[in-house]
């Protein structure tokens, strides 16, 4: 069989390469063209451990193929961004614009598969574009009164018997898997598979358990959708509230990193752990599909989403009053990705602050970051120097702690004695050892 991958970002190219590691022919299919070359060529414009190594092995056995427009295949995977516009709604148009370039080489027999992550009835608004688009198609129902996307049985009004050989199938099963460890987890973790009939469910299932380690379970696609919102949603209302302790903690001088320590201690409780705020394009962006699909009922959700943000505020606040008491002293900013031991900086809110920090102090401002390549432009423009942990230390009388990169976790007391710190992850409390 030929699977196409549609959209090869960080979810779309690791799949497409891991499944063409099996010996499944693999078309990679992305709108950007310098995507595509780089791809062609070998080579990822990702960071993501070991993802290059394998890529460049299909991409040479002839496994992998890349072009800008898709071609038929019998299995379309849609992995392409879903992101909230300026009011917090869900933009679906590159899922719509994806569907759209596929229609034309639909054939019966096909699979369809979202992955992206969708508001609840996204899957059945892709079967319902597919057949409006394609009226010869319709979506596999079981024949034992599965819903079609339309609701009448089945998509066209035909029986399963007269169109059986032009049917073809619709499923949403979501990314879980975590940057940095994307290539295991895409093997081992387990997958929630929804189809829009169950006959899809069935195929989709069968599809996956082709590459997939871990258990792949059947449910519906409205479910699917919901679970891996659910996730992430869950996720960020238990940060904020690690984030909302930390300022409780803040105002009465307790320190929260002993706090959680402790609490941590009672067999039932299990609080997360503060930070600058919450980063990167799931956790701060899923939980709005929610809530944006039931406003009314999830006021727990859109708390925890303005916790989070004010958090950053918050902390770029505290350093600001740390700077303004020592005029005279730079500043090292340690760490800008949204999260440790990686170079991605999308929504990082610790970038927001070395932003803001930079654009006020300007040169009294010296950023670490030891997982980028090269210095920022955005922040040397505004006279930021990029340094080593050890310079900037050396060099420095304040430091704001952002990220927890290995490498700062490292840094001995004896190297810090001398500043004012602002550690907004924990990482250099030097608690007191407990047995
Ligand atoms: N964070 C905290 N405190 C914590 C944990 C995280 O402040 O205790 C912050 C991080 O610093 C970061 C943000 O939250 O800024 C998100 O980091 P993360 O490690 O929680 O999650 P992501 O965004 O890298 O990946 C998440 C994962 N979801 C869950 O763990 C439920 C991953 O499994 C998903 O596949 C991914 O979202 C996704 O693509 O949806």
């Amino acid at each position: 069989q030929k699977v196409s991958v549609i959209g090869l970002g960080y979810i779309g190219l690791p799949t497409a390469a891991l499944i063409a590691s099996r010996g499944i022919q693999v078309h990679g299919v992305d709108t950007n063209e310098h995507v595509v070359r780089t791809v062609a060529s070998g080579t990822i414009h990702i960071s993501e451990p070991d993802l290059d190594g394998l890529v460049s092995k299909v991409v040479s056995s002839g496994a992998l193929t890349t072009s800008t427009r898709p071609q038929p295949a019998d299995v379309f995977m849609i992995a392409v961004p879903t992101p909230v516009n300026a009011d917090n709604r869900p933009d679906l148009s590159m899922v719509r614009a994806a569907v759209d370039s596929i229609t034309d080489v639909l054939e019966p027999g096909n699979l369809v598969i979202l992955e992206s992550t969708s508001p609840i009835g996204t899957t059945e608004g892709v079967a319902t574009q597919i057949v409006e688009r394609r009226p010869d198609l319709h979506v596999g129902a079981n024949g034992h009164g599965a819903r079609s996307p339309n609701g009448n049985g089945h998509a066209n009004g035909h029986g399963p018997d007269e169109t059986a050989n032009a049917t073809i199938n619709v499923a949403y099963c979501p990314e879980r898997v975590l940057p940095g460890r994307i290539l295991t987890e895409l093997i081992n973790n387990d997958r929630c598979i929804g189809g829009v009939t169950p006959a899809c469910t069935r195929r989709a299932q069968r599809f996956y358990k082709s590459f997939v380690r871990g258990a792949c379970v059947p449910t519906t696609a409205r479910a699917a959708e919901l679970v891996k919102l659910t996730e992430n949603a869950f996720r960020d209302t238990n940060i904020a509230f690690a984030n909302e302790l930390s300022m409780v903690c803040d105002r009465f001088g307790i320190n929260v990193w002993e706090v959680i320590d402790l609490a941590n201690r009672h067999p039932r409780v299990n609080v997360l752990r503060p930070g600058p705020g919450v980063g990167g394009h799931c956790i701060a962006v899923d939980p709005w599909f929610i809530i944006d699909s039931a406003p009314d009922l999830t006021r727990l959700m859109r708390t925890s989403r303005e916790v989070n943000n004010n958090k950053t505020q918050q902390v770029i606040e505290r350093a600001e009053a740390l700077i303004e008491e020592r005029p005279y002293a730079d500043v090292a900013c340690c760490g800008l990705a949204f999260k440790a031991n990686i170079d991605d900086l999308r929504e990082s809110p610790a970038m927001e602050v070395a932003r803001h920090l930079a654009a006020k102090y300007g040169s009294r401002i010296k950023v670490v970051e030891p997982n980028l390549r090269r210095p920022l432009t955005e922040l040397t423009e505004l006279g930021v120097e990029f340094m080593d942990i050890d310079t900037a230390l050396r060099r420095c009388e304040i430091a704001v702690l952002l990220v927890d990169h290995d490498e700062f976790k490292m840094v001995p007391l004896a190297d810090r004695r001398h500043l004012d710190v602002l550690d907004t992850r924990g990482v250099w409390q030097d608690l007191p050892a407990r047995a």
